[in-house]
Protein backbone atom coordinates (compact mmCIF):
# COMPACT_ATOMS: atom_id res chain seq x y z
CA UNK A 1 0.00 0.00 0.00
CA UNK A 2 0.88 3.69 -0.26
CA UNK A 3 3.56 2.25 -3.17
CA UNK A 4 5.23 4.66 -5.56
CA UNK A 5 6.55 1.32 -6.77
CA UNK A 6 6.95 0.84 -10.38
CA UNK A 7 6.49 -2.95 -9.53
CA UNK A 8 9.82 -3.72 -11.86
CA UNK A 9 10.93 -7.77 -11.20
CA UNK A 10 14.03 -8.60 -10.49
CA UNK A 11 14.92 -9.28 -14.42
CA UNK A 12 14.82 -5.30 -15.05
CA UNK A 13 12.31 -2.98 -16.85
CA UNK A 14 10.12 -3.96 -18.63
CA UNK A 15 10.09 -3.39 -22.36
CA UNK A 16 6.92 -1.08 -23.65
CA UNK A 17 8.38 -0.63 -26.81
CA UNK A 18 7.70 -2.87 -30.06
CA UNK A 19 10.99 -3.03 -31.07
CA UNK A 20 13.45 -5.95 -30.26
CA UNK A 21 15.18 -5.08 -26.24
CA UNK A 22 19.26 -4.75 -26.41
CA UNK A 23 20.77 -7.80 -25.77
CA UNK A 24 21.64 -7.85 -22.31
CA UNK A 25 25.34 -7.56 -22.88
CA UNK A 26 24.57 -4.21 -24.57
CA UNK A 27 22.53 -2.59 -21.35
CA UNK A 28 25.82 -3.86 -19.48
CA UNK A 29 27.74 -1.86 -22.07
CA UNK A 30 25.91 1.23 -21.53
CA UNK A 31 25.33 0.65 -17.96
CA UNK A 32 29.38 0.47 -17.22
CA UNK A 33 29.89 3.53 -19.59
CA UNK A 34 27.16 6.01 -17.18
CA UNK A 35 28.92 4.82 -14.37
CA UNK A 36 32.73 5.72 -15.72
CA UNK A 37 31.40 8.54 -16.78
CA UNK A 38 30.26 9.73 -13.59
CA UNK A 39 26.72 9.59 -14.59
CA UNK A 40 23.22 8.47 -12.98
CA UNK A 41 21.45 5.71 -13.32
CA UNK A 42 18.07 6.45 -13.33
CA UNK A 43 14.61 3.97 -12.07
CA UNK A 44 13.91 3.10 -15.60
CA UNK A 45 17.52 2.37 -16.63
CA UNK A 46 18.65 -1.05 -17.39
CA UNK A 47 20.71 -2.33 -14.34
CA UNK A 48 22.04 -5.20 -13.48
CA UNK A 49 20.17 -7.61 -10.81
CA UNK A 50 23.68 -7.20 -8.18
CA UNK A 51 23.39 -3.46 -8.84
CA UNK A 52 19.33 -2.87 -8.09
CA UNK A 53 19.94 -5.54 -4.73
CA UNK A 54 22.45 -3.39 -3.60
CA UNK A 55 20.85 -0.29 -3.60
CA UNK A 56 17.85 -1.89 -2.15
CA UNK A 57 19.66 -3.32 0.50
CA UNK A 58 21.55 -0.46 1.31
CA UNK A 59 18.66 1.91 0.84
CA UNK A 60 16.09 0.40 3.01
CA UNK A 61 18.73 -0.54 5.96
CA UNK A 62 18.94 3.37 5.45
CA UNK A 63 15.66 4.41 5.72
CA UNK A 64 15.15 2.27 8.74
CA UNK A 65 18.19 3.53 10.53
CA UNK A 66 16.08 6.60 10.11
CA UNK A 67 12.49 5.55 11.37
CA UNK A 68 14.03 3.40 14.41
CA UNK A 69 16.84 6.19 14.82
CA UNK A 70 13.46 8.10 16.02
CA UNK A 71 13.14 6.54 19.16
CA UNK A 72 16.39 7.07 21.48
CA UNK A 73 15.82 11.07 21.59
CA UNK A 74 11.42 10.50 21.25
CA UNK A 75 12.12 9.13 24.60
CA UNK A 76 12.77 12.67 25.40
CA UNK A 77 10.72 14.75 23.85
CA UNK A 78 8.20 14.65 27.44
CA UNK A 79 11.29 14.99 29.45
CA UNK A 80 12.66 18.22 27.88
CA UNK A 81 13.85 20.81 30.21
CA UNK A 82 12.32 23.79 28.29
CA UNK A 83 9.43 24.26 25.72
CA UNK A 84 12.75 25.67 23.36
CA UNK A 85 14.43 22.30 23.86
CA UNK A 86 11.44 20.33 23.08
CA UNK A 87 10.03 22.18 19.94
CA UNK A 88 13.71 21.64 19.00
CA UNK A 89 13.73 18.17 19.65
CA UNK A 90 9.91 17.37 18.18
CA UNK A 91 11.10 19.30 14.82
CA UNK A 92 14.53 16.99 14.94
CA UNK A 93 12.52 13.84 15.83
CA UNK A 94 9.60 14.49 12.73
CA UNK A 95 12.68 15.70 10.05
CA UNK A 96 13.95 11.94 10.96
CA UNK A 97 11.20 10.29 9.98
CA UNK A 98 10.51 12.20 7.16
CA UNK A 99 14.36 10.91 6.11
CA UNK A 100 13.20 7.40 6.63
CA UNK A 101 9.88 8.30 4.75
CA UNK A 102 11.81 9.88 1.41
CA UNK A 103 14.49 6.97 1.31
CA UNK A 104 12.19 4.49 1.19
CA UNK A 105 10.30 5.92 -1.48
CA UNK A 106 14.08 6.30 -3.38
CA UNK A 107 13.99 2.24 -2.46
CA UNK A 108 10.50 1.72 -4.06
CA UNK A 109 11.58 3.09 -7.75
CA UNK A 110 13.88 -0.24 -7.44
CA UNK A 111 10.74 -2.82 -7.93
CA UNK A 112 10.12 -3.43 -3.93
CA UNK A 113 7.51 -2.06 -2.07
CA UNK A 114 7.18 -0.27 1.20
CA UNK A 115 5.16 -3.67 2.81
CA UNK A 116 8.42 -5.86 1.60
CA UNK A 117 10.33 -3.85 3.09
CA UNK A 118 8.45 -3.34 6.84
CA UNK A 119 7.49 -6.80 6.87
CA UNK A 120 11.94 -6.81 6.88
CA UNK A 121 12.42 -4.93 9.62
CA UNK A 122 9.28 -6.09 11.79
CA UNK A 123 10.18 -9.49 11.27
CA UNK A 124 13.92 -8.89 12.33
CA UNK A 125 15.48 -9.67 9.25
CA UNK A 126 16.56 -5.81 7.97
CA UNK A 127 19.77 -4.54 9.59
CA UNK A 128 20.05 -0.67 10.61
CA UNK A 129 22.50 1.55 12.27
CA UNK A 130 23.83 -0.37 15.23
CA UNK A 131 24.12 3.14 17.67
CA UNK A 132 20.55 3.28 17.65
CA UNK A 133 20.36 0.23 20.09
CA UNK A 134 22.05 2.19 23.06
CA UNK A 135 20.23 3.65 25.85
CA UNK A 136 19.56 7.67 26.09
CA UNK A 137 20.02 7.68 30.15
CA UNK A 138 20.17 11.34 30.44
CA UNK A 139 19.38 15.01 28.69
CA UNK A 140 22.78 15.10 27.61
CA UNK A 141 22.40 11.95 25.37
CA UNK A 142 19.93 13.83 23.62
CA UNK A 143 22.81 16.72 22.91
CA UNK A 144 25.46 14.49 22.31
CA UNK A 145 23.29 12.42 19.81
CA UNK A 146 23.24 15.60 17.84
CA UNK A 147 26.95 16.17 17.86
CA UNK A 148 28.15 13.36 17.34
CA UNK A 149 25.85 10.42 15.78
CA UNK A 150 24.07 13.07 13.42
CA UNK A 151 28.21 14.52 12.64
CA UNK A 152 28.68 11.12 12.06
CA UNK A 153 26.04 10.31 9.44
CA UNK A 154 26.60 13.79 8.06
CA UNK A 155 30.35 12.67 6.94
CA UNK A 156 29.07 9.35 5.77
CA UNK A 157 25.75 10.75 3.88
CA UNK A 158 27.96 14.01 2.11
CA UNK A 159 29.28 11.71 -0.31
CA UNK A 160 26.12 9.96 -1.13
CA UNK A 161 24.75 13.41 -2.42
CA UNK A 162 26.83 12.11 -5.20
CA UNK A 163 25.95 8.06 -5.44
CA UNK A 164 25.34 6.85 -9.07
CA UNK A 165 21.43 6.00 -8.74
CA UNK A 166 19.77 9.34 -9.03
CA UNK A 167 16.52 9.31 -6.72
CA UNK A 168 19.07 8.12 -3.90
CA UNK A 169 21.44 10.90 -4.19
CA UNK A 170 18.56 13.90 -4.91
CA UNK A 171 16.98 12.73 -1.20
CA UNK A 172 19.95 12.40 0.61
CA UNK A 173 20.76 16.22 -0.56
CA UNK A 174 18.14 17.67 1.81
CA UNK A 175 18.67 15.15 4.21
CA UNK A 176 22.44 16.48 4.67
CA UNK A 177 21.05 19.52 5.26
CA UNK A 178 18.25 18.99 7.90
CA UNK A 179 21.45 16.49 9.33
CA UNK A 180 23.41 19.64 9.19
CA UNK A 181 20.88 21.75 11.48
CA UNK A 182 20.12 18.59 13.80
CA UNK A 183 24.32 18.47 14.26
CA UNK A 184 24.57 22.29 15.16
CA UNK A 185 21.18 22.22 17.91
CA UNK A 186 23.08 19.33 19.69
CA UNK A 187 26.49 20.89 19.53
CA UNK A 188 24.58 24.14 20.96
CA UNK A 189 22.67 22.33 23.38
CA UNK A 190 25.97 20.95 24.93
CA UNK A 191 27.58 24.42 24.32
CA UNK A 192 25.21 25.42 26.85
CA UNK A 193 25.47 22.73 29.30
CA UNK A 194 29.13 23.28 29.46
CA UNK A 195 28.25 26.99 30.86
CA UNK A 196 26.14 25.56 33.48
CA UNK A 197 26.95 23.10 37.61
CA UNK A 198 29.38 20.83 37.88
CA UNK A 199 26.78 18.18 37.41
CA UNK A 200 25.51 19.47 34.31
CA UNK A 201 29.36 19.34 32.42
CA UNK A 202 29.97 15.86 34.24
CA UNK A 203 26.47 14.77 32.49
CA UNK A 204 27.90 16.02 29.20
CA UNK A 205 31.36 14.33 29.82
CA UNK A 206 29.43 10.90 30.98
CA UNK A 207 27.23 11.06 27.64
CA UNK A 208 30.42 11.58 25.36
CA UNK A 209 32.01 8.35 27.24
CA UNK A 210 29.00 6.82 26.53
CA UNK A 211 29.04 7.44 23.08
CA UNK A 212 31.74 8.25 21.63
CA UNK A 213 33.52 4.44 20.54
CA UNK A 214 29.70 3.87 19.33
CA UNK A 215 29.82 6.42 17.05
CA UNK A 216 33.38 5.34 15.69
CA UNK A 217 32.06 1.90 14.77
CA UNK A 218 28.88 3.57 12.52
CA UNK A 219 30.87 3.95 9.38
CA UNK A 220 30.69 -0.12 9.48
CA UNK A 221 33.38 -2.75 9.69
CA UNK A 222 37.30 -1.83 8.77
CA UNK A 223 37.99 -1.79 4.91
CA UNK A 224 39.55 -4.86 4.81
CA UNK A 225 36.21 -6.95 6.68
CA UNK A 226 34.09 -4.70 4.57
CA UNK A 227 32.50 -7.07 2.26
CA UNK A 228 30.60 -4.45 0.22
CA UNK A 229 32.90 -1.98 -0.39
CA UNK A 230 35.01 -2.96 -3.78
CA UNK A 231 31.94 -3.09 -5.57
CA UNK A 232 30.12 -0.19 -3.99
CA UNK A 233 32.87 1.88 -4.72
CA UNK A 234 33.28 0.51 -8.27
CA UNK A 235 29.65 1.22 -8.29
CA UNK A 236 29.56 4.71 -7.64
CA UNK A 237 27.23 3.94 -4.80
CA UNK A 238 30.29 4.51 -1.98
CA UNK A 239 32.30 7.44 -2.83
CA UNK A 240 34.47 7.15 0.20
CA UNK A 241 35.80 4.12 2.42
CA UNK A 242 33.76 3.06 5.69
CA UNK A 243 37.76 3.84 7.02
CA UNK A 244 38.48 6.80 5.31
CA UNK A 245 34.66 8.57 6.57
CA UNK A 246 35.51 7.33 10.21
CA UNK A 247 39.58 8.92 10.14
CA UNK A 248 37.33 12.03 8.61
CA UNK A 249 35.24 12.16 11.59
CA UNK A 250 37.52 11.69 13.48
CA UNK A 251 40.09 14.60 13.05
CA UNK A 252 36.70 16.97 12.42
CA UNK A 253 35.84 16.03 15.89
CA UNK A 254 38.75 16.58 18.04
CA UNK A 255 38.84 20.29 17.55
CA UNK A 256 35.10 20.47 18.53
CA UNK A 257 35.47 18.73 21.41
CA UNK A 258 38.49 20.97 22.65
CA UNK A 259 35.92 24.10 22.17
CA UNK A 260 33.47 22.17 24.48
CA UNK A 261 35.60 21.50 27.05
CA UNK A 262 35.11 17.63 26.87
CA UNK A 263 37.70 14.80 26.81
CA UNK A 264 37.22 11.89 24.11
CA UNK A 265 37.35 8.47 25.79
CA UNK A 266 40.66 7.51 24.23
CA UNK A 267 44.20 7.76 25.86
CA UNK A 268 45.77 6.84 22.13
CA UNK A 269 43.90 10.02 20.26
CA UNK A 270 46.71 12.34 19.35
CA UNK A 271 47.79 13.83 16.62
CA UNK A 272 50.18 12.32 14.11
CA UNK A 273 51.83 15.02 12.15
CA UNK A 274 53.65 12.63 9.78
CA UNK A 275 50.39 11.06 8.41
CA UNK A 276 48.07 14.49 9.20
CA UNK A 277 46.06 12.30 10.64
CA UNK A 278 44.41 11.65 14.26
CA UNK A 279 45.62 8.51 15.52
CA UNK A 280 42.93 6.54 17.41
CA UNK A 281 42.85 3.10 19.95
CA UNK A 282 41.24 0.34 18.80
CA UNK A 283 37.43 -0.24 18.15
CA UNK A 284 35.69 -3.10 19.95
CA UNK A 285 34.44 -5.00 16.55
CA UNK A 286 33.11 -7.69 18.42
CA UNK A 287 30.98 -5.53 20.39
CA UNK A 288 29.78 -3.74 17.00
CA UNK A 289 28.89 -7.61 15.60
CA UNK A 290 27.24 -8.56 18.61
CA UNK A 291 24.95 -5.31 18.47
CA UNK A 292 24.49 -5.99 15.07
CA UNK A 293 23.55 -9.50 14.89
CA UNK A 294 20.13 -8.42 17.80
CA UNK A 295 21.99 -8.43 21.17
CA UNK A 296 22.59 -5.21 22.18
CA UNK A 297 21.24 -3.79 24.95
CA UNK A 298 18.12 -2.30 23.34
CA UNK A 299 17.78 -4.70 20.05
CA UNK A 300 14.49 -6.12 21.43
CA UNK A 301 13.03 -3.06 22.89
CA UNK A 302 13.72 -0.85 19.36
CA UNK A 303 12.11 -3.81 17.43
CA UNK A 304 8.64 -4.45 19.63
CA UNK A 305 8.18 -0.60 20.05
CA UNK A 306 8.26 -0.01 16.00
CA UNK A 307 5.94 -3.46 16.00
CA UNK A 308 3.34 -1.85 18.35
CA UNK A 309 3.15 1.08 16.46
CA UNK A 310 2.74 -0.16 13.27
CA UNK A 311 0.01 -2.11 14.84
CA UNK A 312 -1.45 0.62 16.73
CA UNK A 313 -1.66 2.74 12.99
CA UNK A 314 -3.51 0.10 11.41
CA UNK A 315 -6.86 1.90 11.75
CA UNK A 316 -5.26 5.08 9.80
CA UNK A 317 -3.73 2.78 6.75
CA UNK A 318 -7.40 1.26 6.59
CA UNK A 319 -9.19 4.82 6.73
CA UNK A 320 -6.56 5.94 4.43
CA UNK A 321 -7.49 3.20 2.17
CA UNK A 322 -11.40 2.96 2.81
CA UNK A 323 -10.92 7.25 1.81
CA UNK A 324 -8.95 6.47 -1.40
CA UNK A 325 -11.35 4.08 -2.48
CA UNK A 326 -14.25 6.41 -1.87
CA UNK A 327 -12.96 8.95 -3.78
CA UNK A 328 -12.57 6.53 -6.66
CA UNK A 329 -15.69 5.61 -6.60
CA UNK A 330 -16.88 9.19 -7.04
CA UNK A 331 -14.70 10.06 -9.49
CA UNK A 332 -15.98 6.88 -11.44
CA UNK A 333 -19.95 8.09 -11.12
CA UNK A 334 -19.05 11.40 -12.14
CA UNK A 335 -17.15 10.03 -15.35
CA UNK A 336 -20.28 7.69 -16.20
N1 LIG B 1 25.09 -0.87 11.83
O1 LIG B 1 30.40 -4.28 3.77
P1 LIG B 1 29.94 -3.21 4.71
C1 LIG B 1 21.46 8.32 10.92
C2 LIG B 1 26.60 -3.96 8.06
S1 LIG B 1 21.39 7.28 9.60
C3 LIG B 1 24.51 -2.01 11.38
O2 LIG B 1 30.90 -2.13 5.03
P2 LIG B 1 28.24 -1.34 3.29
C4 LIG B 1 20.52 9.50 10.93
C5 LIG B 1 26.33 -3.76 6.58
O3 LIG B 1 24.99 -3.40 6.36
C6 LIG B 1 22.58 6.01 9.98
N2 LIG B 1 25.03 -2.73 10.35
O4 LIG B 1 28.55 -2.64 4.18
C7 LIG B 1 20.04 9.75 12.29
C8 LIG B 1 26.73 -5.10 6.01
O5 LIG B 1 25.70 -6.04 6.23
P3 LIG B 1 24.81 -6.67 4.98
C9 LIG B 1 22.58 4.98 8.96
C10 LIG B 1 26.13 -2.23 9.75
O6 LIG B 1 26.79 -1.31 3.02
C11 LIG B 1 20.82 10.42 13.22
C12 LIG B 1 27.87 -5.52 6.92
O7 LIG B 1 27.76 -4.75 8.10
N3 LIG B 1 23.27 5.45 7.78
O8 LIG B 1 22.23 8.07 11.74
C13 LIG B 1 26.75 -1.04 10.15
O9 LIG B 1 29.17 -1.28 2.12
C14 LIG B 1 20.34 10.65 14.52
C15 LIG B 1 29.23 -5.31 6.27
O10 LIG B 1 29.47 -3.88 6.08
C16 LIG B 1 23.25 4.76 6.63
O11 LIG B 1 22.64 3.71 6.55
C17 LIG B 1 26.18 -0.34 11.24
N4 LIG B 1 26.71 0.80 11.73
O12 LIG B 1 28.64 -0.12 4.24
C18 LIG B 1 18.77 9.33 12.64
C19 LIG B 1 23.98 5.36 5.46
N5 LIG B 1 27.82 -0.83 9.37
O13 LIG B 1 23.93 -5.56 4.48
C20 LIG B 1 18.29 9.55 13.92
C21 LIG B 1 23.91 4.52 4.23
C22 LIG B 1 27.88 -1.86 8.51
O14 LIG B 1 25.80 -7.11 3.94
C23 LIG B 1 19.07 10.23 14.87
N6 LIG B 1 24.65 3.30 4.37
N7 LIG B 1 26.86 -2.70 8.75
O15 LIG B 1 24.03 -7.78 5.61
C24 LIG B 1 25.98 3.21 4.14
O16 LIG B 1 26.65 4.18 3.87
C25 LIG B 1 26.62 1.83 4.20
O17 LIG B 1 25.60 0.87 4.09
C26 LIG B 1 27.45 1.58 5.50
C27 LIG B 1 27.94 0.12 5.45
C28 LIG B 1 28.66 2.50 5.51
C29 LIG B 1 26.60 1.77 6.74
Amino acid sequence: MYTQSFNVPDGGTPTLQAVPAPADADLQVRFDTVIDADGKIEPRDWMPDAYRKTLVRQISQHAHSEIVGMLPEGNWISRAPSLKRKAILVAKVQDEGGHGLYLYSAAETLGTSRDQMFDALHSGRAKYSSIFNYPTLTWADVGVIGWLVDGAAIMNQIPLCRCSYGPYARAMIRVCKEESFHQRQGYEALLTMMQGTPEQKAMVQDAVNRWWWKCLAMFGPPDADSPNSVQGMRWGIKRISNDDLRQKFVDATVPQAEVLGVTLPDPDLKWNAERGHHDFGAIDWDEFWQVVNGNGPCNQERLATRVKAWENGAWVREAALAHARKQQDRQHQEAA
